[in-house]
């Protein structure tokens, strides 16, 4: 076995590393990254504990509404340090309606992203799943704005610690006009993001390894290691297309997707 999947974590460091970022996440505070304790951990060891994590979320009644990827540009894996991707789930309480005051009292230090989110219409299984497997799996694609906030100390970890606190999973917006994929050239597709009526990042899709369905294939992919496949109608983000932008209260943003219509919010 590939020794990034290997565990090297007890069932109760995994328990404890978990109770340590969730009261990270539900606090809003931030931690020093889990492997300055924890040098050894893997990629498997960080699945484990987010896991954990997904598992006590649902227990305590949040629904699960999909996944995310993480990691899939170049421009995100040079802002992060980063040069693999990653996965993490979603759920309803994440979710912030388009036009909304969202609060950055019960977040740490958040950054939005633009994304192309993807929804299925098929079950999508790996290993081996393709590019076209998750076209012919998708019933349509819709612009998003993710509100990633890491809990770790600096914005600053590695993948381990990263996948740990499921990818900085922390709101997401999707909105714009849903679309069909067949009806668009996605690589092509461009992004802006402004953030109080300037233009702060911008690029086209492809940045998301050369079709953002490339990066739902990869999330496909992972979850089979995980032994878990993708069900019919999940919501998928396939990962930031230019680097983050940090946001504060009194922040006004707004993600233009070409096609796709644009995903506004503000920050309180
Ligand atoms: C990790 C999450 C990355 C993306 O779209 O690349 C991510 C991070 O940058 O904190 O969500
Ligand atoms: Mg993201």
């Amino acid at each position: 076995m590939d020794q990034t999947l290997t565990l090297t974590l007890s069932r109760e460091d995994i328990v404890r590393l978990c109770e340590r970022v969730e009261g990270a996440q539900t606090r809003a505070y931030a931690i020093p990254k889990l492997t300055d304790e924890y040098p050894a951990m893997t990629i498997a060891d960080g699945y484990a504990v987010q896991l954990e994590l997904r598992r006590r979320f649902l227990a305590a009644g949040h629904k699960q509404v999909g996944w995310k990827a993480g990691l899939t540009s170049r421009a995100k894996m040079k802002q992060m340090g980063v040069d693999v991707p990653s996965i993490g789930f979603l759920t309803d309480r994440m979710a912030r309606p388009e036009n909304s005051a969202i609060s950055t009292h019960d977040l740490v230090h958040p950054r939005v992203e633009c994304e192309v989110a993807f929804v299925t219409r098929k079950d999508l299984q790996g290993p081996g799943c393709t590019r076209q497997d998750v076209l012919d799996a998708t019933d349509y694609v819709l612009p998003a704005v993710e509100i990633i906030d890491s809990r770790f100390s600096g914005f600053k970890f590695d993948l381990p610690s990263v996948v740990a606190d499921n990818g900085s999973s922390a709101r997401f917006v999707g909105g714009g006009r849903p679309r069909y994929v067949e009806d668009l050239d996605l690589p092509t597709l461009g992004v802006v993001m402004e953030k109080n009526g300037e233009t702060v990042a911008g690029a086209a899709a492809a940045a998301v390894l050369g079709h953002p369905a490339e990066a739902i294939a990869m999330l496909v992919n992972i979850l089979a290691e995980l032994g878990e496949g993708l069900p019919a109608g999940s919501f998928v983000m396939s990962g930031g297309i230019t680097e983050a932008v940090p946001v504060k209260a009194g922040d006004s943003v707004i993600a233009r997707f070409q096609e796709l219509g644009s995903v506004s919010m503000r920050f309180v």
